[in-house]
């Protein structure tokens, strides 16, 4: 254990010549990386047995966050930043002749999520361990995390992200709590001791689920909770049979192949339901692990089931987990001996559930057939759940047959996984206050109405720690110098900087740390793609995933039009930007690959035009990840959130590229809402349609786009670009889909109904951008009141209204 930077050095040495079994001079970054880890793993390792203990001493009820995707990230600077130690590693490293920047590039990203609602999971992780609360998650540890993008000819190939082959030393496997899942088989009544009858299910296939525990480190708290992850093993007993769908395997190699799938690779999904078995064993495997575990930790307290919702608080991060309602009712009917009143009154006092989309096909719906075969049991228990619950809606509620097909759990040989997790929960939440509106009054209307005090808001907030301090130091620094240091455990107080903004000194010292991060980001892109970048020109930033309804198309199709207008006025003024593009598409989203082969072919264009390329700029920086994403918001100067109104049910990245100072081009979407109404017009630049209006369009069945086309040259000769040989298809090449999805198809995203709004909105910021003080004023301002939107108050919000449970007696880390 090491207590300053001098004893840190001596023990280090040590340690990396005891781990890389090398001279000093022989060691490289690799063996750097292993041996600090392993050490700081070790010192996390000791008050993660404290908390532990301390938990179950004070015997308080637990939160436990299911969540099919956890996108943490790297985590050895964040580890070090929570720990109060990142200055010292920094410092005694360097005295060393490593640079600790450095380092952290040799850790794997673990990518266990595809975008918004696995990173939300990351951050609350942060937020829970931070102030202190009982809050854990439970997920997969996924073998292959989301894809790893290359960018080949400007097309997106997958390649597969084996992100544990030079092993984690975050983990640590815990063999004595591993716990058997069951797929197939079938029911049969049984006796039990007592004489009475109950449910098991016999036969099928048996798998073992192994978890990796990985801690997560509080800030400023010593709380050290844990992130369980479970791992899919075989489990057979040879002389019994291997199991399987229909009988058997008879194959031993056959089994563990089928059983190691289950947890071999993350759905690539983003926003987007596929109705895969696989799909469906993954979802069961992490609901059945999980509540084994979070039940094995509540038998310790003793106590009688009818008191679990004092103890235990299960989280559903989207219907993904849903089936922990059914699987619970199992354990306490077949196993605990509850009757079903009394089970059902359990299960939704523990369980509630959060809705992080309203797009239709991101809503899960599971054919009965499968359901009834993979998981027999459960499936007599959605059965029945759904038999009484119609029922009631029928006699009790007073509602028409076709209100209780509307919401029956199961219609037309599909199980309504939203309307399961609804009904057996006791809170449901939106992400944003639009959202949260439209689920109310909109999507989910009946639920609300059946259950009005169910349905509530928690605007997303990400974490400051990582977002603010770790990936932006110098800013995190200047506000330290102005404000002092209360913000980075209340991050309200970020308000404080509003003394400042209008402070010459103050404005010159943020351009300047802008202005560093920029040219890092620059020297990251010449390494990786070997172009100069003009640090003075405007940074404008999309980073999402690629997807129709972010309109990452208008975006293109805006800068498409901005070379038009150059080639046709050599003279026209306008100010020179870099636009930086970041998103993975879906593998199987035609239309998204496009898009992303358009931007490509845009960037080829105008990068090496002599009449543009003072001018415009275009960068697809490929695979985007958290630490790309790290490294490209701390220095935007614009931050794109132009998704369709009433679409985008949130957004994170907007909170997070605020924070670091960028302005925000958007629609009145998501939590974009809220920063309006933090920001006004000083501090975003708002444009399109309204949701009232998007709505309007959707009743009357849509706008003309071809009047549009018809009626606007710019968007003509845009337009007609997709598709004729010119400069953005060469070789032969055209963009039919894209085109037809804007004409024929009658643009159901509003890029052309928006495009004229949106392009005034660009022309202003560029005007703006050439007022740095203006600018930097409006930039302090985002900063100042971006505290909103830090995860600690989303967490406490979660914990106080949801969850009630308050932060554990838990000592301060004052720092070594
Ligand atoms: C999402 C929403 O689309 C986002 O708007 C929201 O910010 C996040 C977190 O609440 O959840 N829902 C969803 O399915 N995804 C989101 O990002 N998709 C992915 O995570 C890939």
């Amino acid at each position: 254990m090491f207590t300053n930077k001098e004893n840190f050095k001596q023990e280090f040495k040590q340690r990396l010549i005891g781990t890389s079994g090398r001279q000093m001079h022989e060691v490289t970054e690799d063996d750097v990386y292993a041996a600090l880890g392993s050490m700081v793993r070790e010192q996390i390792g000791r008050e993660w047995a404290a908390t532990n203990r301390s938990y179950m001493e004070q015997g308080e009820r637990q939160v436990y966050y299911f969540s099919m995707e956890f996108l943490i990230g790297r985590l050895l600077g964040n580890n070090l930043l929570n720990l109060n130690i990142l200055d010292l590693v920094r410092e005694g490293l360097g005295e060393l002749g490593w640079d600790l920047e450095d380092i952290e590039e040799y850790e794997a990203d673990a990518g266990l999520g595809n975008g918004g609602l696995g990173r939300l999971a990351a951050c609350f992780l942060d937020s829970l361990a931070s102030l202190g609360y009982a809050g854990h998650g439970n997920g997969i540890r996924y073998k292959y995390g989301l894809f790893e993008q290359k960018i080949i000819d400007g097309h997106q190939v997958e390649l597969p992200d084996y992100w544990l082959q030079k092993g984690n030393v975050w983990e640590v496997r815990r063999d004595d709590k591993k716990v058997k899942v069951r797929f197939w088989g079938n029911v049969e009544i049984v006796e039990t001791e007592d004489g009475n009858y109950t449910y098991e299910t016999k036969n099928g296939e048996e798998v073992w689920a192994v978890p990796y525990d990985v801690p997560v480190v509080g800030y400023d708290k010593t709380a050290v909770n844990t992130l369980r992850l479970w791992s899919a093993e075989s489990a057979a007993d040879p002389a019994r049979g291997f199991g399987g769908p229909n009988g058997n395997y008879y194959n031993f190699l056959d089994y563990k192949r089928s059983v190691e799938t289950v947890s071999e690779f993350l759905y690539p999904d983003d926003s987007q339901y596929e109705g895969k078995l696989l799909r469906l064993k993954q979802e069961y495997f992490l609901c059945s692990a999980g509540l084994q575990s979070v039940l094995r930790t509540f038998d310790k307290l003793g106590l009688p089931y009818d008191r679990l919702p004092e103890k235990v608080a299960i989280h559903i991060n989207d219907t993904h987990p849903t089936l922990v309602i059914p699987e619970l009712m199992r354990i306490l009917l077949d196993e605990k001996s509850f009757g079903w009143q009394d089970a059902w009154d359990i299960v939704s006092r523990v369980v509630s559930y959060t809705n992080h989309t309203i797009l239709s096909e991101a809503l899960e719906t599971w054919p009965e057939q499968m359901v009834r075969d993979l998981l027999p049991r459960l499936y007599m228990i959605i059965e029945e759940v759904n038999r009484r619950f119609c029922a009631d809606l029928l006699e009790e509620q007073g509602a028409d047959q076709a209100k209780v097909s509307r919401m029956a759990i199961i219609a037309d040989g599909q199980i309504k996984m939203a309307h399961l997790a609804i009904h057996g929960s006791h809170s449901v939440n939106g992400v944003a206050a639009l959202h949260t509106d439209i689920l109310k009054n909109r999507e989910m209307k009946e639920f609300y109405e059946l259950y009005p005090e169910r349905f509530n808001n928690k605007t997303n907030g990400i974490t400051h720690r990582r977002w603010l301090m770790h990936a932006n130091p110098d800013l995190a620094g200047l506000i330290e110098g102005a404000i002092g240091s209360d913000w980075k455990t209340q991050p309200d107080r970020l308000n404080d900087l509003l003394g400042h903004a209008g402070d010459a000194v103050f404005q010159e010292r943020i351009r300047a740390v802008k202005h560093k991060n920029k040219e890092r980001l620059a020297s990251y892109i010449y390494k990786k793609h070997g172009v100069t970048v003009d640090t003075h020109s405007i940074f404008d930033v999309q980073v999402k995933r690629l997807h129709a309804y972010k309109r990452q198309l208008l975006n293109a199709l805006h800068i498409m039009d901005l070379y038009n207008r150059i080639k046709e006025q050599p003279s026209l003024e306008i100010t020179p930007r870099t636009f930086i593009f970041g998103a993975k598409a879906a593998p199987g989203y035609y239309m998204a690959k496009q898009i992303i082969k358009l931007i490509n072919n845009i960037a080829a264009t105008v990068n090496n035009d002599p009449q543009t390329k003072n001018l415009l700029n275009v960068f697809f920086l490929e695979n985007y990840s958290v630490s790309l994403a790290e490294k490209i918001i701390p220095a935007a100067d614009v931050s794109e959130q132009i998704s369709t109104a009433g679409k985008e049910a949130s957004g994170t990245g907007n909170m997070k590229l605020m924070m670091n100072g960028a302005l925000t081009v958007g629609t009145l979407d998501g939590a974009n809402v809220e920063m309006y109404e933090s920001l006004g017009d000083e501090g975003m630049y708002l444009f399109g349609l309204r949701i009232e209006e998007v709505e309007k369009y959707y009743r009357e069945g849509g706008y003309s786009a071809s009047a549009i086309y018809n009626s606007d040259d710019r968007v003509k000769k845009v337009l007609d670009q997709l598709i004729h040989p010119g400069p953005f298809c060469q070789n032969g090449q055209s963009f039919d889909s894209v085109y037809h999805s804007l004409l024929s198809h009658n643009d159901e995203y509003f890029v052309l109904r928006d495009f004229a709004s949106y392009a005034d909105a660009q022309a202003q910021i560029g005007l703006d951008y050439r007022n740095t003080k203006l600018w930097t004023e409006k930039s302090i301002l985002n900063i100042a009141k971006s505290g909103r939107f830090a995860g600690d108050r989303t967490i406490n919000e979660y914990a106080t209204e949801i969850w009630g449970i308050k932060p554990a007696n838990i000592g301060s880390r004052s720092g070594i």
